[in-house]
C-alpha cells in the first residue's frame, strides 16, 4: 500500500489498483481530497501492473460533495474539473464503488468514472440547489446523458436523494455489490471488464437518452411554469433548467463550461451565502456548550400523547413515523375516536398520494391505541402533554401525572409560551420535566422547540435532542419566557402588522409585502386560516380590536367564508371593501389621522422589532446562538431559507441600518422600538449577530 497523500492510498490488489479515499467525516472534496484523487489516479493509470482501478472510500460514505465549508474561501488546486478529466481520460477501466451517500461533487465524481457499482444501501444525488447552488463539476451534463431530460430535472430540482435499486434501474450504477462486501464485488467486477476488454465507457459521449429533447424549450417552459410557486424568490432553480437545457441544446465542453460560471455566479450570491450558513446552523443547533455530545440519554422505547386535538395527533403520528409505540389520552370517547379517525385519514390520504403503501398505513396504526385512562401512561419513558393552553389544566396534568408516571420518565409540555418552571413546580421531579414546543401542523413542521427549564436535567436535554433526530424534527434548545424564541418574536410582527392597518397600510398590503419578501404568507391571511375566533369569546367581546369586531360580525376566517378577507367556494381570497370600511371607522373612532405608507416601512416595522427581540432573546440567554434563532424562524415559520433566518438577514442589510430605523421609529412612535442594548453595541462596533 503506498500513500499518495495524507488521505489517499493506492494498493495493487492482482492487477486492479484500489485508490482509498479517507477523509472523515463524510470525505468532502477538500483540497486534500482533490490532490488525493488526482495523483491517485495518475499514479493507477501509469503503473503497467494494473489493468484497472477502482475507486472507494473508507469510513460511513462515499464522497458527500464539494466540502461546503471551503465555499468562499480562495480556491486551492488542483480544481475539481481537472481532478474529474483525470479520471475520465484514464487509459484503463474507473470503477466507482460506492457505499452510503454520494451526493453533489461527490456523485459527480462517480460519474465520472467509467463504471459505477454500489452497495444496496447507498444513495444518491445532486443536492445543490439546498445551497442556492446549481451542481457544478458536470452533473447537469452528465446525468440526463445518463438517465434522460426528465429523471434528470427530477433529481437535480428536488435535491432529493435516490436509493440504489433505483440507481440500477435507471441506469446510474451498473452494478449491485452484496451489503457489506463493496470491495470484493467492486474487485470481481472490475477484473470481469478487464477479461470482457470492455471499452472505457465515458458519460459525456452518450446521447441518446437527450436526443428526444433536442429543440424543445417548452419542456423546460412547462417545468418552470408548473413550479412558479416553489421556485418564487430561489435563483439556482432556474439556473439548473437553464443548465439542463444547455445538456440538450449544446456540445457537452460548452455546456459543461456554461455550468461552471453559473455554479461561480451562484457562489458569489448571498442566496447561497445564506443556504450553506443555515445548513451548517442546523448542525450546530444540536450542539449544546454544557450537555456534552457523550451524555448519557434515557431510552425512549414508548410515548404518550395528552390530547387528541390536532397537535396532540400531529405529535403522535411523529412516533408512529419512527417506529415508536404511542398512546394517546383523551378525556371523552367522541374525542378519541374522532383524533384516532382523524389520524388514520392523514396516513391513507398520504397513500393516496403513493407516498405510503397501504401495509405502511397499518403498521404505522398498529403502533397506536387510545384510551381515557391517563394510567394507561404508567409505564411510558416519554410523555407529551398537548392539552388547551390554560396554566390551570396543564398545572392539574402534570400534578397527575407526577403522582402516576414510573420514576425516570420524561414529563413534557407542549405549551406554545407558558412558563415550564411553573409547570414543572407541581410535580416532585422538576428535573424530569421539559417543554417541546411542537409547530403546527406538528407531523410535518421540521422545527422542535426543547425549552429548558431551570431544574431541567441535562441528560433530559440530551435525550429530548436525539428524540428529535430520530423522528425527524431539528431541535432548538430554548429558554423559558413568554413564547420562547419563535413566538415571542412573531408577537413583535403581529402587534405592528395590527397597527399598520389602522395607521392606513390595508391588510392587503401588509400582507402582499411579507409574501413578496419569501414569507409563505402574511399575518392575516394567515389568521384567516387560523381562525379569527381562536381566544376570542362573545361574551368578553368589546369590539376592541379589529379582530373582536370581525369576530363579532360573524367573520371568523376561511372557515366562515370571510375574516380579513372575502373567500369564495374554492377558499380563493379577495380583499374585502367591507373591512376596509371597518378599519376606517375605527381608526377614526381612535382620532388616527390615516396617511400612505410605504411598502419600505411595511417591511421594517415588521421586521425589525422582530431582529430587536431577537437581540434581548440573545442578551437574555433564552437562545444559545443567533443561529439558533435562525433555525427557529425557518423552519417553524417558512422564513426564506435563502435569506438565512432573520438574524442572518439583519446581518446583511447592516445593523448600523437596523439601529438607525429603530431609533427614528423609537423618536415618532415609542417605547415599542427601543433598541436592545446588544443591537447598540454590535451596530456601534461594526460586528454582527452571526459572524456569516
Ligand atoms: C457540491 O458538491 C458542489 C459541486 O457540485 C461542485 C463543486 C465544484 N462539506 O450531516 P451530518 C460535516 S455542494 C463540509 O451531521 P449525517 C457536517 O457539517 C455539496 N462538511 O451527518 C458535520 O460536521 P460536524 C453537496 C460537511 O450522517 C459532519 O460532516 N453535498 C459536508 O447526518 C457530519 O454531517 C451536500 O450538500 C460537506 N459537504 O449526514 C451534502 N457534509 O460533525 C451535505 C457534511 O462538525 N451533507 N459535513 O457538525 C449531508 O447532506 C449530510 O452531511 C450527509 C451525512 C448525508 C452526508
Amino acid at each position: 500500500m503506498a500513500a499518495i497523500n495524507s488521505v489517499a492510498d493506492l494498493a495493487l490488489h492482482g492487477d486492479v489498483a484500489v485508490l482509498t479515499i479517507n477523509s472523515p467525516p463524510v470525505n468532502a472534496l477538500s483540497a486534500v481530497v482533490r490532490d488525493g484523487l488526482k495523483r491517485g489516479v495518475e499514479a493507477a493509470n501509469a503503473d503497467a501492473n494494473s489493468k484497472a482501478i477502482v475507486l472507494i472510500c473508507a469510513g460511513r460514505t462515499f464522497i458527500a460533495g464539494a466540502d461546503i465549508s471551503e465555499f468562499g474561501k480562495p480556491p486551492t488546486p488542483p480544481f475539481l474539473p481537472e481532478v474529474l478529466d483525470t479520471i475520465e481520460n484514464a487509459a484503463k477501466p474507473v470503477v466507482a464503488a460506492i457505499h452510503g451517500t454520494a451526493l453533489g461533487g461527490g456523485f459527480e465524481v462517480a460519474l465520472t468514472a467509467h463504471y459505477r457499482i454500489a452497495a444496496p444501501s447507498a444513495k444518491f444525488g445532486l443536492p445543490e440547489v439546498k445551497l442556492g447552488l446549481i451542481p457544478g463539476a458536470g452533473g447537469t451534463q452528465r446525468l440526463p446523458r445518463l438517465i434522460g431530460v426528465e429523471k434528470a430535472l427530477d433529481v437535480i430540482l428536488s435535491g432529493a436523494p435516490f436509493d440504489a435499486a433505483s440507481a440500477k434501474d435507471w441506469g446510474v450504477i451498473d452494478a449491485l455489490a452484496e451489503e457489506g462486501k463493496l470491495l470484493d464485488g467492486a474487485l470481481a467486477y472490475a477484473r470481469r471488464l478487464v477479461d470482457e476488454s470492455a471499452p472505457l465507457r465515458k458519460v459525456r459521449a452518450l446521447e441518446d437518452k437527450i436526443r428526444a429533447a433536442r429543440g424543445k424549450p417548452e419542456i423546460f417552459e412547462a417545468i418552470r411554469k408548473a413550479n412558479a410557486r416553489k421556485f418564487r424568490g430561489f435563483e439556482a432553480w432556474l439556473k439548473a433548467i437553464e443548465a439542463v437545457k444547455n445538456a440538450v441544446d449544446l456540445p457537452f465542453d460548452e455546456g459543461v463550461a456554461a455550468e461552471r460560471r453559473m455554479f461561480m455566479d451562484l457562489l458569489g450570491t448571498t442566496q447561497s451565502k445564506a443556504q450553506r450558513y443555515v445548513f451548517f446552523a442546523e448542525r450546530q443547533a444540536a450542539k449544546i456548550p454544557d450537555v456534552p455530545e457523550d451524555t448519557a440519554t434515557r431510552p425512549i422505547r414508548s410515548v404518550g400523547v395528552i390530547g387528541a386535538g390536532t397537535m396532540g395527533g400531529g405529535i403522535v403520528m411523529n412516533f408512529l413515523n419512527a417506529g415508536t409505540p404511542a398512546t394517546i389520552v383523551e378525556t371523552s370517547r367522541e374525542a378519541l375516536d374522532r383524533g384516532l379517525s382523524i389520524i388514520r385519514k392523514n396516513y391513507e390520504n398520504t397513500a393516496k398520494k403513493g407516498r405510503l403503501t397501504q401495509a405502511d398505513v397499518e403498521q404505522r396504526m398498529a403502533l397506536l391505541s387510545g384510551t381515557l385512562d391517563l394510567g394507561a401512561l404508567a409505564d411510558k419513558d416519554l410523555i407529551i402533554e398537548a392539552v388547551f393552553e390554560d396554566m390551570a389544566v396543564k398545572k392539574e396534568v402534570f400534578a397527575k401525572l407526577d403522582a402516576l408516571a414510573k420514576p425516570g420518565a420524561i414529563l413534557a409540555s407542549n405549551t406554545s409560551y407558558l412558563n415550564i418552571d411553573e409547570i414543572a413546580a407541581t410535580t416532585k421531579r422538576p428535573q424530569d420535566v421539559l417543554g417541546a414546543h411542537f409547530f403546527s401542523p406538528a407531523n410535518i413542521m421540521r422545527l422542535l422547540e426543547i425549552v429548558r427549564g431551570e431544574k431541567t436535567a441535562k441528560d433530559v436535554i440530551a435525550t429530548a435532542m436525539k428524540v428529535a433526530k430520530k423522528i425527524g424534527k431539528v431541535g432548538v434548545l430554548v429558554g423559558v419566557c413568554r413564547g420562547f424564541v419563535g413566538n415571542r418574536m412573531l408577537a413583535q410582527r403581529q402587534r405592528e402588522a395590527n397597527k399598520l392597518i389602522i395607521e392606513g397600510a390595508t391588510p392587503w398590503d401588509v400582507d402582499r409585502v411579507l409574501y413578496d419578501f419569501g414569507l409563505p404568507m402574511g399575518p392575516f391571511a394567515m389568521s384567516d386560516l387560523a381562525g379569527l375566533d381562536i381566544g376570542w369569546s362573545r361574551e368578553k367581546s368589546s369590539s376592541s380590536t379589529i379582530r373582536e369586531i370581525l369576530c363579532e360580525r360573524g367573520r371568523r376566517g376561511q372557515k366562515t367564508g370571510a375574516g380579513f378577507y372575502d373567500y369564495d367556494e374554492q377558499r380563493n381570497a379577495r380583499p374585502s371593501a367591507l373591512v376596509e370600511e371597518i378599519i376606517a371607522e375605527f381608526a377614526a373612532k381612535k382620532g388616527v389621522n390615516r396617511r400612505v405608507v410605504s411598502d419600505e416601512e411595511i417591511l421594517e416595522r415588521c421586521l425589525y422589532p422582530m431582529i430587536n427581540e431577537g437581540a434581548k432573546i440573545l442578551e437574555e440567554g433564552k437562545a444559545l446562538r443567533a443561529s439558533d434563532i435562525d433555525v427557529v424562524w425557518i423552519n417553524g415559520y417558512g422564513w426564506p431559507v435563502y435569506r438565512g433566518g432573520p438574524m442572518f438577514y439583519a446581518d446583511t442589510i447592516g445593523l448600523k441600518r437596523v439601529l438607525d430605523k429603530m431609533k427614528a421609529f423609537q423618536a415618532a412612535m415609542g417605547d415599542d422600538f427601543k433598541p436592545a442594548a446588544l443591537l447598540e453595541r454590535l451596530a456601534e462596533s461594526g460586528g454582527a449577530f452571526t459572524g456569516g
